[in-house]
């Protein structure tokens, strides 16, 4: 029986900790921080709960559907793809000591202002991941990545392209049943909740460990034909050895489960996109960080390579991804 305070409140109540407050916590923890790095923060969570609005109202605002755009990758961009990446740049470039930001709907990376004027960060994002399960309703994404600015590199993309192991923070928003916010800054994986009635994310679970193992795999099976073989290899031990299957088609959704059910996600090489589908800086990499943070792993498909090591040449490369619980990231790079 829960003993309930007058409020009705159960004794002992977890008190509330905002976003806002559990980043300010974080700030004053960390000798010499400025706060630099918390506006940027509050600036995602703010444009995460602008388009949470705006996803839970797109059929009825009639902004579903594609739009008359198509990005870099040639992709139909949807319009609320356009809507999502617009809020995020609006949000984002407000803040004082961004110097870049790049995002998937984006061909070039953005320059807000060089190091010399206080530019000490970047940020690169997904701004709606999974946007083709937009129409149905389905759980849909942001994913984001920060990084710090190299003063010593002139290019924009040349700046950027840094490793996943070098990323500052990494997180992402589920706009799902609930709009979930999961975030690393380098010190284990916390997660927080949009409480609607206050209009903040509230926290919810701290240091979030994925489980080791779990008996899910996440993978588009109608592309199997086209797997290198070691993936079918993969695909046969799990359906004999008891393994279920669950696949959303939103990276966001697919991986929010299995970190906290345990399980494997996988976008292997396909005939179509012979070095995979996933996109390995505002996709992969944020992603393995977080995973890597909850305790679990994150390589490529080709030869099982951890994803954070990864040297990246383009703000667009596209990367194979085996992503999850550590003995079934394992059992599936031990039939590649
Ligand atoms: P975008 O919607 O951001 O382009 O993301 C790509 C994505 O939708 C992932 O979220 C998802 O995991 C994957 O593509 C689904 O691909 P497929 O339809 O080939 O299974």
């Amino acid at each position: 029986m829960i003993e309930r305070r007058q409020s009705g409140r159960p004794v002992g109540y977890l008190n509330i900790n905002s976003l806002q407050s559990h980043i300010l916590q974080g700030e004053a923890a960390a000798a010499g921080s400025t706060g630099d790095f918390t506006w940027i923060l509050s600036a995602i969570s703010l444009a995460a709960k602008a388009i949470a609005a705006r996803v839970r109202m797109a059929r009825i605002e009639d902004v579903l559907g594609d739009s008359a755009g198509a990005n870099v990758h040639g992709e139909k961009q949807q319009k609320l793809d356009l809507i999502a990446n617009e809020l995020l740049m609006r949000c984002l470039g407000s803040r004082p000591s961004l110097a870049l930001v790049a995002s998937e709907e984006d061909d070039q990376p953005t320059i807000l202002r060089k190091a010399d004027e206080g530019g000490k960060y970047c940020v690169i994002f997904d701004p709606l991941d999974g946007s083709s399960n937009l129409d149905v309703s389905v759980g849909v994404g942001t994913i984001f990545s920060i990084l710090r600015n190299d003063p010593t590199i002139p290019g924009a993309v040349e700046t950027l392209c840094q490793q996943g192991s070098k990323q500052v923070a990494a997180g992402y928003v589920l706009y799902g049943s609930s709009t979930v916010f999961v975030l690393t800054t380098g010190n284990g994986v916390d997660m927080f909740v949009l409480d609607p009635t206050i209009g903040s994310f509230v926290l919810v679970k701290r240091q979030l460990k994925i489980p080791a193992t779990g008996k899910t795999y996440s993978v588009n099976e109608a592309n199997r034909p086209t797997f290198p073989e070691g993936f079918s290899r993969y695909l046969d031990w799990a359906q004999q050895n008891g393994y279920s299957s669950r696949y959303i088609g939103s990276m966001v959704a697919d991986l929010h489960r299995t970190l906290l059910k345990g399980g494997v996600f996988l976008y292997p090489p396909t005939k179509k996109n012979p070095e995979g589908k996933l996109r390995l800086m505002y996709e992969a990499n944020p992603m393995a960080m977080i995973v890597e943070q909850a305790g679990g792993k994150a390589v490529t498909g080709a030869g099982g390579s951890r994803m954070l090591d990864v040297q990246p040449t383009s703000i667009h490369q596209r990367t194979s991804v085996v992503i999850g619980s550590r003995d079934e990231v394992d059992a599936v790079v031990k039939h590649l």
